[in-house]
């Protein structure tokens, strides 16, 4: 049973509101949402390369960025044309194999609210926010609720960076973000019982922490359609459907959101999502994980393996659910 309240940041925006991210404006739903989940597909093994080349983005003369040398990995980089083609975009339908489907997304022209809890509401240009930061190249590990894994070169710049652009006032306690609807080319936000747009959010504290990235590129390239073009977060030590894909509005507010997951199975899907072995998902174990490509399963580590880095976020919050 779902019950939707109606959020501050929802309450209607100013004039400065892009047309584009209200087009399809997000239609009141109600609805059961038993057996709709993230279960995990069992040999999908990826075998075509749907990945296009990126050479007609206008962002291609920036890369490759150079790759910061503090970010390391236990394990090898997932192969490119794996990743590519195992990807969870449920705006284009729920199976793994997404990469065709999603290339009619339009990337361009492609603007950013930035709206809620802040000096003043405004649309952000994506090709003028790339040119203005630093870009950097992180290797990073990644892992699915699912309980599989990969580990890749993402492209971009921290996440702080655009908290310091937006200029959030001081009562701002959350960011929420939201990926763009637009049902004419993705199948499927025609699905009315999914709570569209994809929604999802981060502590103030979690959103300007160092490892949390706003992600342009992989493997060296503007980022494709199928891992969330053209601007996505990655927020490492969480699991993988925190890190929202094609972004189109970012708000500020003091209301702790509920996430497109959350929404659809709260007892499954929370806010924290922190990955820990110890906690298994209420349908299976997440003791380890399944590299995409290999198939080599590895324990799974706290935090994903970034505990010395986020572990003091969470030390006053023990009483809160933190790792679902
Ligand atoms: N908008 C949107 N963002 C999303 C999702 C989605 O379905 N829609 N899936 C999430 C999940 S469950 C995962 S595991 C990752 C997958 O990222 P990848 O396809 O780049 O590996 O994206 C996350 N971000
Ligand atoms: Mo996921």
């Amino acid at each position: 049973m779902l019950i939707r309240n109606k959020r501050s940041w929802e309450i209607p925006e100013s004039q400065a509101t892009p047309e584009d991210v209200f087009r399809n404006r997000r239609r009141f739903l109600k609805g059961a949402a038993a057996g709709i989940g993230l279960a995990a597909l069992p040999g999908l093994a990826a075998c075509s390369d749907n990945a296009v080349a990126r050479e007609d983005d206008p962002t291609t003369d920036l890369y490759p960025v150079s790759r910061d040398p503090a970010f390391t990995l236990d394990r090898a980089i997932t192969d490119e044309s794996v990743a590519s083609n195992y990807n969870n975009f449920y705006e284009f339908g729920s199976s793994k194999r997404v990469a065709a489907a999603a290339q009619s997304l339009e990337i361009r022209p492609w603007s950013i609210m930035i709206d809620g809890l802040v000096e003043e509401p405004r649309s952000i240009d994506i090709d003028r926010l790339i040119r203005s930061v630093d870009l950097e190249e992180r290797l990073y590990r990644f892992r699915c609720v699912e309980a599989w894994a990969m580990a890749v070169p993402w492209t971009g710049f921290p996440m702080r960076d655009l908290v310091a652009m937006a200029r959030p006032l001081s009562s701002a306690k959350y960011v929420v973000m939201q990926t763009f609807e637009d049902a004419s080319i993705a199948s499927g936000q025609r699905q009315a019982w999914y709570p569209w747009p994809y929604t999802e959010g981060l502590t103030m504290e979690e959103a300007t922490h160092d490892l949390t990235l706003m992600v342009t590129g992989i493997y060296g390239q503007p980022i494709a359609n199928q891992f969330g073009a053209p601007l996505r977060l990655i927020v490492p030590w969480k699991y993988g459907f925190k890190s929202i894909k094609s972004i189109v509005r970012i708000s500020f507010t003091d209301e702790r959101p509920v996430s497109f997951w959350e929404e659809l199975a709260s007892d499954e899907y929370g806010f924290w999502a922190n990955v820990n072995p110890e906690v298994p998902h209420p349908r299976w174990s997440q003791a380890s994980e399944r590299m995409l490509g290999t198939d080599e399963q590895i324990p799974t580590q706290i935090y994903n393996g970034y505990g010395e880095e986020v572990a003091h976020l969470y030390a006053d919050l023990q009483d809160e659910r933190l790792f679902t």
